[in-house]
């Protein structure tokens, strides 16, 4: 069962903890932009108040969502952060995005208020007022836009807004293997019980031991930059090192400076790549984090030998954040690639059998089956579908994550697959339903199965078969061309097969599991 983050009395609201943990001193370096730029703690005081201040005067319902899609920038954050301040409920959109997608987020979702790029408003901004949004605001990535023009003529003192534990924070859009994409609502106490946890469980150093510095080098609309990054530097009160995009270069020039990293696998992979990587250039390093996708152990090995550190890989989700990690303290047990490491202190995680006549019952030590869990950070639900939430909780309320793994007798989590249809493609998700979908609508195509195969670079990556209608003409890469125009890029099947048939089943189910293997070593190393 949950307990609060909280007591009954005190401010649930997020920001709160976030600034009750800035270091005495608001006039030290928050956050170092690597094209020279430095925001002080105060800065970050000061502009989350006046942008704070701006959403307040709009005179906001309740709950009012805030959907954001900008390029990354310290602004961008701030914005989040004012969003806390203000009490309303963050909806970061990829800026991959294209316009069908926004279009149903912004019609689910019904934001208040829409911030996009000036590059995009000429399209982003008609979605969002025809869906009923009051008010559109732009935000570059070089400090223009008319958010900040705005906020400009705001205060720079603000009351941080009295919140409860089970307050929504946030909603993050996760598609799903059938039906359209839906909004994880992340409440304060899910967010605040997970930062705190991660806190102590990574062991951040506070300024009075030297204190920490993160590279910041992933995008902000996900779990992973925007909760696990940027809480956890700054629930400690520690500087980050903010890249707008990662460059492997830029990233490994940096480490002299930094004791704490996070990637995705990719990054991981592309650094290695970099003659610049030594034991030298990590010597001043602490921590190196992993996740949201596998990382081979063949990384893992790699990155031990050139780096001497031993990444610690870590397992979480939009709808539950951190879920499991490996140790920080060797007193806890090694960092064991391949793994994912235990159950964080407060998470109940367990394996429970799909076996035909096992269902639901728990696996034993080293058994594969479904893996559920419960605690503080399991979010409230989807935005406005009661019934696929149901459906994704067991009777006694644990979530069903999708993913499949199994447990050893020490306790490490070991991630064997997902029942879900789910490719992670440079730690984004994409799930072939929705692919398939948009290929089988267009001219000439029969149907189409979209799976995931290993790929250097990217871990895995989506491949496209397709079955042309009889006496059709259909061109594998004008299907991919047609999609682009589309879907975000990172969605595009990095290959289409035009091809006579779908190997089936004898139920007539599409055997996935064929095609991955006819093309498994497409893009292997
Ligand atoms: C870019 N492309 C991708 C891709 N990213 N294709 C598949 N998968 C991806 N992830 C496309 C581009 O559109 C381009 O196509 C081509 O691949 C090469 O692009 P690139 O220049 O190499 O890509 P780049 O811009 O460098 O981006 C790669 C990346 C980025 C790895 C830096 O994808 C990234 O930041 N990934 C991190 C995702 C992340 O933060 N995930 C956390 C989710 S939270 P074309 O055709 O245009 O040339 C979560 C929970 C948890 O999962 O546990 O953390
Ligand atoms: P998302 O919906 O983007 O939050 O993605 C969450 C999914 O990413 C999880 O359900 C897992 O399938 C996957 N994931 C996250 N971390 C790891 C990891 N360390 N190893 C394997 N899969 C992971």
């Amino acid at each position: 069962m949950t307990t609060p983050a909280t007591s009954p009395s005190a401010n649930a609201n997020l920001f709160a903890a976030l600034r009750a943990a800035f270091p005495a001193d608001l006039d030290g370096i928050a956050v170092e932009t690597d094209d020279g730029l430095f925001y002080s703690w105060r800065d970050l005081d000061r502009a989350s108040a006046m942008v704070a201040n701006l959403l307040d005067a709009l005179e906001l319902e309740p709950g009012a969502r805030i959907a954001v899609q900008v390029e990354k920038s310290v602004e961008a954050m701030i914005l989040y952060l004012a969003t806390l301040r203000a009490g309303y409920v963050f909806l970061p959109l990829n800026t991959a995005y294209r316009g069908a997608e926004i279009e149903y987020f912004i019609g689910n979702a019904e934001p208040a208020v829409m911030v996009c790029s000036s590059a995009n408003a000429s399209w982003v901004g008609p979605i969002a007022t025809a869906a009923g949004t009051q008010h559109v605001f732009t935000l570059d990535d070089d400090r223009t836009g008319t958010l900040l023009e705005v906020a400009a003529l705001c205060s720079d003192q603000h009351t941080v807004a009295q919140k409860g534990d089970d307050d929504l924070a946030a909603i993050l859009y996760t598609s799903g293997t059938t039906g359209r994409s839906k909004g994880a609502m992340l409440t304060h106490r899910n967010l605040l019980s997970n930062a705190q946890v991660l806190k102590d469980y990574w062991g951040w150093r506070g300024v009075e031991e030297g204190g920490d510095v993160l590279i910041h080098a992933l995008p902000i609309f996900h779990v992973h930059g925007l909760f696990v990054a940027i809480h956890g530097a700054l629930i400690n009160g520690s500087k980050m090192i903010w890249l707008n995009r990662f460059d492997p270069k830029r990233v490994v020039a940096r480490l002299p400076d930094a004791t704490v990293f996070m990637g995705v696998p990719t990054l991981y992979v592309r650094m290695l790549a970099e003659p610049g990587l030594t034991k030298k250039a990590c010597a001043n390093m602490r921590l190196f984090i992993a996740g949201s996708a596998p990382l081979l152990i063949e990384t893992f090995g790699e990155w031990q030998a050139r780096t001497g550190h031993t990444i610690l890989e870590r397992y979480g989700m939009s709808e539950t954040a951190m879920l499991t990690s490996n140790p920080y303290n060797p007193v806890q047990g090694e960092r064991r690639g391949g793994t994912v490491g235990f159950a964080l202190p407060g998470v109940q995680l367990r394996v429970r059998s799909s076996e035909e006549g096992r269902e639901g019952l728990d696996c034993g030590t080293d058994e594969i089956g479904n893996i559920e869990v419960d605690g503080p950070n399991v979010f409230a639900g989807y935005w406005r579908m009661p019934e696929k939430t149901k459906e994704e909780f067991t009777a006694d309320g644990f979530f069903k994550t999708g993913d499949v793994g199994k447990i050893d007798g020490l306790g490490y989590i070991t991630i064997v697959g997902r029942s879900k249809d789910l490719i992670i493609s440079g730690g984004y998700n994409v799930y072939p339903a929705e692919i398939e979908g948009y290929i089988n609508e267009l001219p000439g195509v029969a149907e189409s199965a979209v799976v995931g195969v290993s790929h250097a670079d990217f871990g895995e990556v989506g491949v496209a078969i397709v079955i042309a209608k009889p006496g059709a003409q259909v061109d594998g890469d004008a299907v991919l061309a047609t999609l682009k125009a589309r879907l975000a890029n990172f969605k595009i099947p990095k290959r289409c097969f035009v091809v006579p048939e779908l190997p089936r089943n004898a139920m007539g189910k599409v055997q996935k599991a064929l095609l991955r293997e006819q093309h498994k070593d497409l893009f292997k190393r």
